[in-house]
């Protein structure tokens, strides 16, 4: 996959997408990742991407020519994508939409600043999407999430044996607690059972331990399903 950033700081992203797993997906030529520095196409003299609203009101709006002329700079090359908007207006990223996004060949994102994007800019777009109810100064971090999250689900970029696609066990569950050695950690043991080396008794507390997590943390997730559990 190959993904385009349109941002105003291109240098948040160099560490996260160097690092660990996106960084050896990189390497592997399994995502190809570019960032386009927005400012670089400003047309007045003190390089300003941002205005007051008409109306008025608080704060600065990004400009519509900045990113119009940045978007077509990208596409210029003919190869189609899809165009998306990171900004808590947009419709909450989910598994499903992560695994949706990674069947796409090509994703521009554009990162959302300051009090809001100039509403024509719209007219560029395909999707607006948000990571969370919650206002970030920018939606650089946002870009971030997606493309981890999405890129998990890119085929060949986590091992097969933590396929992003193997969790379906799990599907709408929070996971059961681990442990890994010393089976003594300062006096804290860990649970009999998962020594036992009996899989139907282990198999059957990781679930208990996972509905009775979803049930304090997140009871909403087990729906009707989880009353009667
Ligand atoms: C904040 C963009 C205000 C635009 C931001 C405005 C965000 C999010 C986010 C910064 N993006 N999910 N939450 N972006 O806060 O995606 Cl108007």
């Amino acid at each position: 996959m190959r993904i385009d950033i349109l941002t105003l700081f291109p240098e948040m992203f160099s560490g996260v997408l160097s690092a660990s797993m996106l960084g050896r997906a990189r390497e592997s030529g399994l995502l190809a990742v570019e960032t386009h520095d927005i400012r670089a196409f400003t047309q007045n003299k003190h390089n300003k991407a941002d205005d007051y609203p008409f109306g008025g009101g608080a704060g600065l709006v990004m400009m519509a020519q900045p990113i119009f002329d940045c978007m077509d700079r990208v596409l210029s090359d003919g190869m189609p994508a899809r165009r998306i908007l990171l900004t808590p207006r947009g419709r909450p990223l989910t598994t499903g939409l992560a695994r949706c996004l990674a069947r796409e060949r090509r994703l521009v994102l554009l990162c959302g600043h300051y009090e809001g994007v100039d509403e024509r800019v719209s007219a560029i777009l395909d999707d607006e999407i948000s990571i969370g109810d919650y206002v970030l100064t920018g939606g650089e971090l946002p870009a971030m999430v997606l493309i981890d999250c999405v890129s998990r689900f890119i085929p060949g970029v986590l091992g097969s044996a933590e396929s992003a696609e193997d969790e379906s066990f799990s599907e709408g569950l929070l996971e059961y607690p681990q442990y890994t050695r010393p089976a003594d950690f300062r006096g804290m043991q860990v649970p009999e059972v998962l020594l036992s080396g009996h899989h139907k008794n282990i198999e059957a507390w990781r679930r208990q331990q996972a509905l009775e997590k979803t049930r304090r943390m997140r009871p909403e997730l087990l729906g009707n399903h989880g009353k009667n559990l």
